[in-house]
């Protein structure tokens, strides 16, 4: 049985539970709060040096940091990451997408609004993260004019690690009624077998 090193409320971590509860996998959960300091302790440090979470182990000792990666190792023989080279491709291109072009602004944002203070002088990035958070959902909302799904045309890992941030945004300030087809493809995520929401 595995063991995910998470904290509840962040999405990188919930596309780790998310795709653990649709394949129906028994997995153990430890709630590490980086809020609060608990991925900079010298035992975490040893587990993962880049002290994140989430993180996975394995029942022989193997770790594997980084959330989209630890998706592709557990979806791996599963519907949820594709066969063929060119959809893996294009589900690999929207993972790498979410990290650089969406996570970065989408989930700060979240992040700023959120855990800090509103005197706090990160509120300054606001600005900023909603213009490239906003382009970022244009870029999905233009990608789901012709597909229902960003793993290959079905629903995948993709689809998950995409959702984890898209799906709260308004916490960060975005007015998600702005991109319709967005609106319409987080209900269909949600419609999914064994979806689980996130725990926050
Ligand atoms: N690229 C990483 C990002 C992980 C990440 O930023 N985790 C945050 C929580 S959402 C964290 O552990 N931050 C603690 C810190 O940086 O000290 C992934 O996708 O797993």
């Amino acid at each position: 049985m595995p063991t995910v090193y998470g904290l509840r409320s962040s999405g990188n971590c919930y596309k780790v539970q998310l795709l653990l509860e649709m394949l129906g996998k028994s997995y153990r959960w430890i709630d590490t709060d980086s809020t609060r300091g608990a991925t900079r302790t010298e035992t975490y440090l040893s587990l993962n040096p880049n002290g994140k979470v989430p993180l996975l182990v394995l029942d022989d000792g193997r770790r594997l940091a980084e959330s989209n990666a630890i998706l592709c190792y557990l979806a791996e023989g599963s519907p949820y990451l594709p066969a063929t080279s060119w959809d893996r491709a294009r589900t690999l291109q929207w993972l790498f997408f979410e990290q650089y072009s969406h996570e970065p602004y989408i989930a700060v944002a979240r992040f700023v609004r959120r855990w800090l203070p509103e005197t706090h002088e990160r509120q300054a990035e606001l600005p900023r993260l909603h213009e490239r958070g906003a382009n970022a959902l244009d870029v999905m909302e233009d990608h789901l004019a012709s597909e229902a799904f960003f793993s290959g045309g079905v629903f995948g890992v993709a689809d998950i690690a995409l959702f984890a941030y898209t799906h709260c945004a308004a916490d960060g300030g975005f007015d998600l009624s702005r991109w319709p087809r967005i609106g319409a493809w987080l209900e269909r995520v949600r419609a999914q077998p064994g979806f689980s929401p996130m725990i926050a």
